[in-house]
Formats: structure tokens, C-alpha cells, sequence
């Protein structure tokens, strides 16, 4: 049937994401920025440096691009040690920027996702004990007050804390995100100080904002048994799928923290989604592992055969993406792909991955699942964490000595999504055209 295209609601947002410290530069007072100065912890002793130069105002450039590509959205982060670079300090210049890059946005056509907490903290929170003590749950209230006041205008849309399972995790158990710790109760400290932030967050917005729309982005892993004969393989990955996927939006859900082995009620911060933002990138395979508690007792890896990404960090799973939508519509709340995508310097999965993804959650709308929106990590190359410059998710190409960006292939492909609301027979014959008899039987 070549006439038959996957097409999505009338409304539908298509952007793409990214986070202030990977795009920025110089964001020299915060969690990250300090990170990256001690030696060993970042792939080849890598620095953010000036990343996309955004602050220097390469922002412009890279909105032209996101428009000139039929994008109508785009999710990134505002830095809290920009706007809050002391405790009793505010400054007003950065939110100014923040603001000129939303009007720049909205002048262009292009709705705002804002987040508030992408990864990096202020160094002085840090040195009061960040996320590990309760202190910071006004502090992140004030902050979002702050944000809200000066940017309500132009945002309708908030992510209050991105990927809280994997900061918890990255930080607090495989140590590869600052502080650097390994300690599982800690980490469930974190994890509940995060909901508890979140919610008077949730809150605050509201208040200031009351027809916004508020949530998380969540990074969901999707975790099968290694054998699928195996009680143990199955209990392996339940168990990690209830402390990596669940726990976070379940407590904002039902006011129920549910770590398996810590458990407790927080009824003041039940109920404070308007919707769920979806993380999703791949699948792991889990067997059981009693004695790694720090791998939440099961070794995950990929299945045998899988396509993978340039560095391996990446299997190209599609039906993950189906099983995270239906997990998601479970919150009965309106759903956002707020990041999917491949780090792919040589462009050659990328289109595969892009096309397979659109088509696993054109299936999750003719589920009914609520999907309102997708955003693709992301716009141009960026700060990869802990991997630094290794990992290329970009739709464009960075070199980043130069600030130069090349367009790579999957630009137009996604272009054209954008533009056609959905995937078509064409684009697919034209961008992967082995999928062609796989997505359009005869
Ligand atoms: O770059 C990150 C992003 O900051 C959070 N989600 C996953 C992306 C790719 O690793």
C-alpha cells in the first residue's frame, strides 16, 4: 500500500531537546563544571568549554535551523547557578537571556519546553549538600518562583526535574555523575529529596501560573529478562524496573515510595503531574545478580546481534519505545516524548532509529495512548556528561574547536516528519528503504 503514511494528531509537537550545561559554555559555577576539572572523570579528560556557545549567542543560529526544519517545539533548560550564582543573589542578566532566547523562539514559531533542574547544581548548594538533605527542597521552590515570575510570559509548558533516576543513580551509585558516591540509601535520600522537590515545584508553578502544564522527563529503560524461563531473570528485572522506572513517577502518582526495600508515604506530593515526559532509548537485557546491589541485582547488556550506536552506548531497540508509551499511559495523564535518539557521528543508524521510533509511537496513537508530543535529542552535537565530545546525538554535526555545524542526512528526513505531521511511505523508501516491506507489507 504506497500511498499509506503513519500520520499523528492534528497539533502535534515536534522539536527537539537540550540541556543548558551540555549547550551553553562556560558555565563555570556549577556541579558539572567542577566535575570536569578533576582529573579522571571525564572521558579523555574532556571539558565543556564553550559547548554550542549558546550564551555567546549561537542560540540564533541553531532556532533558524530547528524552523527552517518545520520543527514547531523545542525543550531546553535554564541554569540555576546562572540565575541564582549565591544563595542571597539573583541575577537579573540571565534571566534577561533566558527571555530573549524565548521571544526568539516564539517569533520564529517554535513553542518553549522550559525544564528547571537538567543535571547540574550550583556550587553552593553543592557545598550545603545538594539534593542529599531536605534543605534543598525550599531552596528549589525560591529558584522556581524566581523562574516562573520572569519567564510565565513565554512558557506554558515546565519540566520541573529531568532524568531524577538517572541523577540519583549516576551520583549516588555507579558514581559516574557528580558527587561521585556509592551508597544505596543515600540515593533513596536523594530520590525522595527530588519528589519533594519536584512537588513544591509542581505547586509554586501553579500557583504563579495556574492553566500551565507541569511535569517530569523520566529516562525509561526498557528492562527484560535475559531468559525469559527464568524466575530469577524476571525478578531481576522487575526489581530494576521498579527502582529505575517506577519509583519516581509512581510517588508523584500515588504519594507511595516504593524503592522495594525502603518504602515510605509522602502524601504531599501525590498527584502533581499534568503530564509525563518520556526519556526513552533503548532495551536492556537483565540477568540476576545478587551480590551487585549497585547494578540493583542484575547485569544488564545488550542482546546479541542488536544494532548499535558509534560507541556502543546504544542498542536500537523500537519496541521499547511501544512498551514505554504503554507503561506511561498507565499514569492516565497526557504523555511527551521529551528525548529520544542515537549518538551516531556517522549518521548511518540514525535515519533507521529515527524512522523506527516515529513508527513505534504512531502505533502508541492508534492505541490511544495521549502522545502530544516528540522531541528528538537533539538539534546539534553537545556535552555528552561524563563521555564528554565521544558521543555525537546531533542532528547537526559540531566541531567544536570551530563552532562549525554541518548538516547531517537525518536533517531532512526529520524535516520532512515535521512538515508532514508523520512518517510516509516516501521518506521511508527515500531515508531507510530496507524498512520499506517491514513498514508497508504489500
Ligand atoms: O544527553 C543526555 C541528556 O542530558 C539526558 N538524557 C540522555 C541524553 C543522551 O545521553
Amino acid at each position: 500500500m504506497p500511498q499509506a503514511s503513519f500520520l499523528f494528531p492534528k497539533g502535534f509537537l515536534w522539536g527537539t531537546a537540550t540541556a543548558a550545561h551540555q549547550v551553553e559554555g562556560n558555565n563555570t559555577n556549577n556541579s558539572w563544571w567542577n566535575w570536569e576539572q578533576q582529573p579522571g572523570r571525564i572521558v579523555h579528560g574532556q571539558k565543556s568549554g564553550l559547548a554550542c556557545d549558546w550564551w555567546g549567542g549561537r542560540w540564533q543560529e541553531d532556532m533558524d535551523r530547528a524552523v527552517e526544519t518545520h520543527q514547531n517545539a523545542h525543550r531546553f533548560s535554564v541554569e540555576w547557578s546562572r540565575i541564582q550564582p549565591a544563595p542571597d543573589r539573583w541575577d537579573e542578566s540571565a534571566l534577561d537571556m533566558y527571555r530573549e532566547m524565548l521571544r526568539g523562539m516564539h517569533e520564529r514559531g517554535i513553542e518553549p519546553m522550559v525544564t528547571l533542574h537538567h543535571f547540574s547544581d550550583p556550587m553552593w548548594l553543592v557545598e550545603q549538600g545538594g539534593w542529599e538533605t531536605e534543605k534543598v527542597v525550599p531552596l528549589f521552590e525560591a529558584y522556581t518562583k524566581k523562574v516562573v515570575e520572569a519567564l510565565k510570559e513565554y512558557v506554558h509548558l515546565w519540566v520541573t526535574i529531568n532524568e531524577p533516576n538517572v541523577y540519583t543513580y549516576g551520583g549516588y551509585l555507579n558514581g559516574g555523575f557528580p558527587p561521585g558516591k556509592n551508597d544505596f540509601n543515600l540515593a533513596m535520600k536523594v530520590m525522595i529529596n527530588l519528589a519533594r522537590g519536584h512537588a513544591v515545584s509542581y505547586r509554586a508553578i501553579h500557583a504563579l501560573q495556574p492553566d500551565a502544564q507541569v511535569g517530569i522527563a523520566l529516562n525509561y529503560r526498557s528492562l527484560v529478562p535475559a531468559h525469559a524461563w527464568s524466575p530469577l531473570d524476571k525478578w531481576a528485572a522487575q526489581t530494576q524496573a521498579q527502582l529505575y522506572n517506577n519509583i519516581f513517577p509512581g510517588v508523584i502518582k500515588t504519594g507511595r515510595f516504593d524503592a522495594i526495600i525502603k518504602k515510605m508515604n509522602m502524601p504531599e506530593v501525590a498527584g502533581t503531574q499534568d503530564f509525563l515526559g518520556i526519556n526513552y532509548y533503548t532495551r536492556d537485557q537483565v540477568v540476576f545478580h545478587l551480590l551487585k546491589p549497585d547494578q540493583l541485582f542484575g547485569k544488564r547488556y545488550y542482546r546479541e546481534g542488536v544494532e548499535l550506536s558509534t560507541t556502543g552506548f546504544l542498542a536500537n531497540e523500537p519496541e521499547g519505545m511501544i512498551e514505554a508509551l504503554r507503561w506511561g499511559a498507565s499514569f492516565k495523564v497526557p504523555l511527551m516524548v521529551t528525548e529520544n535518539g542515537v549518538e551516531d557521528s556517522g549518521d548511518k543508524l540514525r535515519p533507521r532509529y529515527l524512522i523506527q521510533h516515529v513508527h513505534q509511537m504512531w502505533r502508541g496513537v492508534t492505541n490511544s495512548f495521549p502522545i502530544k508530543g516528540y522531541f528528538y535529542w537533539s538539534l546539534v552535537d553537545n556535552f555528552e556528561w561524563e563521555r564528554g565530545w565521544t558521543q555525537r546525538f546531533g542532528l547537526w554535526e559540531l566541531e567544536v574547536e570551530t563552532q562549525v555545524r554541518r548538516k547531517r542526512g537525518t536533517v531532512d528526513l526529520y524535516a520532512q516528519i515535521c512538515q508532514n505531521n508523520g512518517l510516509t511511505h516516501d521518506m521511508v523508501s527515500q531515508f531507510a528503504p530496507d524498512l520499506t516491506p517491514k513498514l508497508f507489507p504489500e
